[in-house]
């Protein structure tokens, strides 16, 4: 006897991996990431796999990083999806805005990022709406730190075991502790 509900296999048997970056420094940061995770994971096209812990970050603006911006909660999840890049991109997106992020400046503060940082190991350049794999994920470890978490010993398509990148970030990170 078959108790999956339907509508979602339990476990998505095809599909393709990804990885998803979060990252938020305005308003209850952990609590919108949690929300964008649920978001996620309530699409019958995904599934969540795995979410990282969350790690404190200082805000990084195109001119280096900025202490007197808010800081950053970061985090990482490993999703199997039967979206393409594309209407992924579009599902992200639309999840982004229903969590009210505003679009303004390039790197401004935000409610909630979500960048697709890999998708099946493809590495393409192709569409400039979708860079894969994210194209500054090598460098930053608020990505790469998170991601060892839930996944030790994952490669970033083109560049390599991921923890060579984050012994080699200089951004700091931090584990956050939920404060009582
Ligand atoms: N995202 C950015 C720009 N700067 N800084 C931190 N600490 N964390 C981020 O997620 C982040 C950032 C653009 O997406
Ligand atoms: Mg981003
Ligand atoms: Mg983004």
């Amino acid at each position: 006897m078959n108790a999956a509900p339907l509508g979602k296999p339990v476990r998505m048997r095809v599909g393709s991996p990804a990885v998803l970056a979060f990252g938020s420094n305005l308003g209850d940061r952990a609590g919108t990431i949690r929300a964008a995770v649920d978001a996620l994971n309530a699409e019958a096209g995904v599934d969540v796999r795995a979410v990282s812990r969350l790690y404190e970050t200082p805000a990084l603006k195109p001119k280096g990083i900025d202490g007197d911006a808010p800081a950053y909660l970061n985090a990482v999840a490993l999703i199997h999806t039967l979206l393409d890049p594309l209407p992924l991109l579009e599902l992200v997106n639309a999840i982004e805005d229903g969590l009210g992020r505003v679009r303004e400046e390039r790197w401004g503060d935000r409610t909630i990022d979500i960048d697709i940082v890999d998708y099946g190991g493809i590495v393409s350049d192709d569409d400039p709406r979708i860079v894969l794999p994210h194209p500054r994920a090598h460098e930053r470890a608020f990505v790469l730190v998170p991601w060892l978490d839930v996944d030790p010993g994952a490669q970033l398509p083109g560049f390599g075991p991921v923890a060579e990148l984050a012994a080699r970030a200089i951004d700091p990170v931090r584990l956050w502790e939920e404060r009582p």
